[in-house]
């Protein structure tokens, strides 16, 4: 082939994929009435010129709509992954091709890979930063602290993330603001809840092709997403395991009707084990040890860092791809134990998985867009640290929300309001 073909073939590859990325993201759009509405605003407005938005998020569809949400809303924004395996590279490519957006996002990216990403998007010297796990916000404290003086603040959409960016407070290191978009209700109660119980289990189901119907499923914390996927799984008329550390959701978890052991108990019955705390060393060695022929193992939650792959493999005496997305590891006795997507988050890593539904995304970024518009608009108003992210934001994505679902609600009489606000009137 003459150096002219390959060059050809390579640029209709890359024509290929921008088209297939935009597909996703044209199906994704008709989806998200949020940011639709977000859009339109910001396309009138352009509240963002001048502003360049630094972002590590999972670069796939539902991501990109918010990309280009904030792109057309003036901005300049760079963007890589925040996980090495959740990137879809034509989604990445299609975003590149506008003319405002750059993407780094590679799937199956090594570590230096994944950090040089992460360094090329500070490159571009954002004065707001969008994370999800925090690792641009650590990248800039640690190597780039110059930039933290232009910087007006970041928004970070993920449990671990806030819980990170928390400590970092507590510490005094956090120097610029940061919303926790995380932890509003229109995040938490339905992307943690539903998102991750949904798309979990979806992603176990079709990379497994296996039933949850009558099995034992253990669900390693009773957070937002250990809620969700308990829910969902008994949904499926699985039984459910609960193990937690915390004695009122191990209680809550219990009055709900689920089973609640210590892992090691539940190591020995379990069929599929997903973990969803947060903490690392969650399933280790002494586990595996007593756990039946066969089982499923996945996390879901943010690092892989909750099921010890390293004790696995030392444990194992073969280890083999027995399926796309399921690794098998056969001990001495003869027990295979099945990790999905490599133990990194099985609703965005496994091969088949597209992450998150896109309405319950629609909904978390909304509040994002809604809170990188807060920081133009009032960022001087924050001081260093984590910050709720002001009610009547959040508030108003649920209004555009049910407005585009034809879904009407009552409001508050004066007199209700009142009585709301009083102290006095008992019986
Ligand atoms: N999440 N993103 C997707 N873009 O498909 N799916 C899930 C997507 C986010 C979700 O909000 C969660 O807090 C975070 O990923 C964990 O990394």
């Amino acid at each position: 082939m003459s150096d002219y073909q390959r060059i050809s073939e390579q640029l209709d590859d890359v024509a290929d994929a921008r088209e297939e990325g935009r597909r996703k993201m044209d199906w994704a759009a008709q989806h998200m009435p949020i940011l639709e509405h977000v859009r339109d605003e910001f396309t009138a407005d352009r509240p963002f010129e001048g502003e360049r938005i630094g972002m590590a998020m999972h670069v796939e569809a539902k991501t990109a709509m918010l990309v280009e949400t904030l792109a057309e809303g003036g901005a300049e924004v760079a963007i890589t992954g925040c996980n090495p395996l959740s990137t879809h590279d034509d989604v990445s490519a299609a975003l590149d091709s506008h003319e405002n957006i750059t993407s780094y996002a590679k799937r199956g990216v090594d570590d230096e890979g994944y950090y040089a990403a992460i360094e090329a998007v500070i490159g571009h010297e954002p004065t707001i930063t969008v994370d999800d796990g925090m690792d641009l916000v650590a990248a800039i404290h640690e190597d780039y602290p110059e930039l933290i003086e232009t910087i007006i603040g970041g928004a970070e959409e993920t449990t671990t993330g806030v819980h990170r960016l928390r400590s970092m407070d507590d510490d005094g290191a956090l120097e610029y603001p940061v919303f926790a978009v995380n932890d509003t209700p229109m995040k938490r109660l339905f992307d943690n809840v539903h998102g991750t119980g949904e798309s979990s289990l979806a992603s176990i189901a079709m990379t497994t092709n296996l039933s949850w119907a009558g099995k034992n499923v253990v669900v390693a914390g009773y957070g937002y997403c250990g809620k969700g996927v308990a829910k969902k799984a008994a949904g499926q008329n699985a039984n459910v395991i609960v193990t937690e550390v915390e004695p009122r959701r191990a209680l809550e978890a219990h009055m709900e009707g689920y089973e609640v052991m210590p892992m090691a108990e539940a190591a020995e019955v379990g069929d599929v084990f997903l973990t969803t705390t947060g903490n690392r060393d969650v399933i280790v060695d002494e586990h595996f040890e007593k756990m039946q022929d066969g089982v499923l193992l996945a996390n879901a939650g943010h690092f892989d860092i909750e099921i010890d792959l390293e004790a696995l493999a030392e444990r194992s005496v073969d280890h083999y791809e027995a399926r796309d997305g399921v690794d098998a590891y056969e001990m001495a006795d003869g027990r295979r134990l099945n990790v999905i997507a490599q133990g990194r988050l099985v609703n965005l890593a496994a091969p088949v998985s597209l992450g998150h539904p896109v309405e319950v995304m629609d909904q978390s970024f909304g509040v994002q867009a809604a809170c990188v518009r807060e920081l133009v608009d009032n960022g001087d108003q924050y001081d260093p640290g984590v910050h709720d992210v002001p009610d009547e934001l959040d508030t108003e994505i649920a209004e555009i929300k049910l407005e585009a679902e034809g879904v009407e609600f009552d409001s508050l009489t004066e007199t209700q309001r009142e009585y709301m606000d009083s102290w006095d009137q008992g019986t």
